[in-house]
């Protein structure tokens, strides 16, 4: 109700009067005033005038589920999106709705989180408002040994979605993380729950900053956002959308094809780790090398200065250029 609301809302370019709302939608006109009043309280700026009726002035600047999916032209991703102004981890909450049957392409999104997750126990800054931090849950027929391509196509969707809306020069340091001029804009953690040879549930989260201005201290070399780097202010919800959009185009090629070789080459072009010297960290060993090749599984190749060529997964790695982040 509150969408459809809404939308009448937005398509109307000047007053619409609470009758003709109500008309459309078969339903009192109470109704259509408590769910005007909800969205006012939300922060949609709607004039209301005796004669004229309703006028849609301003939309808040947040990421409802109202606002991600007017107009998101997708077939099943974003089709139920759950929306918080605080939660502690929306992987964590996704983890939680997949364990109680949520539906593959279920999107958890949080104005802000309060212990957002990183790789390895690490941590994600996740102020209000300035960022996107959202989970997608995930339930593809593929075997668990290929869990770790979506960070792939995770990675590459959102280097797309960036560099359309923002025109930015967008790179994937391998395997996760997306970066502008050398600096981190944006991370993704695949977390995985399976049996043998059945996956249960994927969680994707995704999390990029847009509007953030600045960074704690031990973070500022390595870490940015787009409007640092665009020298302007970004509509987060555009950049959600064809965060998801691009999504769903890689992924049902993937589920399709079960590889990446569609789209290898691609993200090989945006991958700025190779042919760089890298230091890997593992809770193994650590060595260096320099990175020659991602494979068809999406690993990276690297050969260290021996000559001996590793392969080298994503799960548990750390990879650092040896002269600085990248
Ligand atoms: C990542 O881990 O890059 C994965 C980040 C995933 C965050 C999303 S937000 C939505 C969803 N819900 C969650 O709880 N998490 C996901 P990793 O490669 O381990 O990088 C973490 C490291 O990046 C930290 O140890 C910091 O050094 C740095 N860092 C922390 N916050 C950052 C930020 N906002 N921007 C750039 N770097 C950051």
């Amino acid at each position: 109700m509150k969408s459809k609301v809404l939308q009448i809302l937005k398509e109307e370019e000047g007053y619409i009067s609470g009758e003709e709302i109500s008309r459309a939608l078969g339903v009192s006109r109470t109704a259509v005033w408590k769910v005007i009043s909800s969205l006012k309280k939300e922060g949609y700026v709607i004039e209301s005038s005796t004669n004229k009726g309703y006028y849609l002035k301003e939309t808040p600047d947040l990421l409802t589920k109202e606002e991600v999916s007017y107009n998101l032209k997708t077939k099943y991703l974003g089709k139920d999106i759950y929306h918080y102004y605080q939660i502690d981890s929306t992987n964590k909450e996704a983890k939680k709705m997949a364990v109680n049957g949520a539906k593959e392409g279920t999107i958890i999104i949080s104005e802000e989180q309060t212990l957002g997750k990183g790789r390895l126990g690490r941590g994600w800054i996740s102020p209000p408002r300035l960022g996107i931090w959202m989970s997608i849950i995930l339930r593809p027929l593929v075997s668990p040994l290929d869990a770790s391509k979506i960070t792939i196509l995770g990675g590459l969707s959102v280097c797309k979605a960036i560099e359309k809306v923002t025109g930015l020069d967008v790179k994937i340091k391998w395997p996760n993380d997306i970066v502008i001029n050398k600096k981190k804009v944006c991370g993704i953690l695949t977390e995985m729950s399976a049996e043998m040879e059945k996956i249960d549930y994927i969680i994707l989260g995704i999390g990029v900053n847009v509007n953030n201005e600045n960074f704690p201290e031990d973070l500022k070399d390595k870490a940015s956002s787009l409007k640092i780097e665009g020298n302007k202010k970004y509509n987060r919800k555009e950049i959600v959308q064809e965060i998801i959009m691009q999504f769903e185009k890689y992924y049902e090629i993937f589920i399709r094809d079960k590889n990446l070789n569609k789209f290898l080459e691609e993200y090989k072009d945006y991958c700025l780790t190779l042919n760089k010297d890298v230091k890997i960290n593992s809770n193994k060993e650590s060595f260096v090398g320099k990175a020659i090749d991602i494979s068809e599984e999406g690993e990276l190749i690297v050969q260290k200065e021996d000559g001996e060529i590793i392969t080298v997964f994503s799960g548990e790695v750390s990879v650092r250029g040896l002269y600085g982040y990248i």
